[in-house]
């Protein structure tokens, strides 16, 4: 069997003040508009996009092959902000090959970790600077940032593993993290359609 080409050992550094990856690799921005059908308050929605398009999120990937044997992996950052009383979040998706996992870990900052499963179940894990998060095979997962700063965090993930965003987009997750009294709270997403 023919053998791959031998792929050089590559090193990146992250840059806690400027928030950069050096290299960059792939910048992936999403700004409001990108995903202003996920929040839940749609007038809200509507009257901020009237002024400004704001950034939610933006990720560093690491360019490497998207194939079994590689470890693809990248920086995320969810801005601190909310939408109504919804917090700052990315989309999030399942893995297109669905049983592959993730492993995440938080540098920066206060969030929530929300996953669903295939079957529907949900799990929600605390982010804070210092976490291992570990996304098991057939979990969708979502990250909320709940603080007022930056969360930050490195994820890695089979390389072939993909990103399906179609089911979220579509349905939503069961439960949302809203601001109340100053607090995250879980609730049931009143727009999830089973
Ligand atoms: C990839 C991994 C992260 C996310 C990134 C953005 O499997 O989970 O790199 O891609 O945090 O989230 P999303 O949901 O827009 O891909
Ligand atoms: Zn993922």
């Amino acid at each position: 069997m023919e053998q791959e080409k031998l792929f050089r050992p590559i090193n990146s550094l992250f840059d806690f003040t400027s928030l950069e990856l050096n290299p960059p690799g792939e910048l992936i921005v999403r700004n409001l508009s990108d995903m202003d059908f996920m929040y839940q308050d749609q007038d809200k929605v509507t009257e901020i996009l009237q002024k400004n398009d704001p950034m939610i999120y933006r990720f560093y990937n690491v360019e490497i092959p998207e194939t079994a044997g590689h470890l693809q992996h990248c920086i995320s950052m969810v801005f601190p902000g909310k939408i109504g009383q919804e917090y700052y979040m990315t989309k999030g998706h399942f893995h297109e090959i669905e049983d592959t996992a993730e492993a995440y870990l938080t540098l920066r900052g206060q969030g929530r970790m929300v996953m669903q499963s295939t079957e529907g179940e949900t799990d929600i894990k605390e982010m804070k600077k210092g976490t291992i998060t570990y996304v098991p095979p057939r979990w969708a997962h979502r990250c909320v940032n709940t603080g007022n700063q930056p969360l930050v965090f490195f994820a890695v993930y089979r390389g072939d593993a993909g990103h399906n965003y179609g089911i979220i987009e579509e349905k939503g997750m069961k439960k949302i993290i809203l601001e109340e009294e100053g607090k995250p709270v879980i609730k049931d997403n009143p727009r999830y359609e089973n």
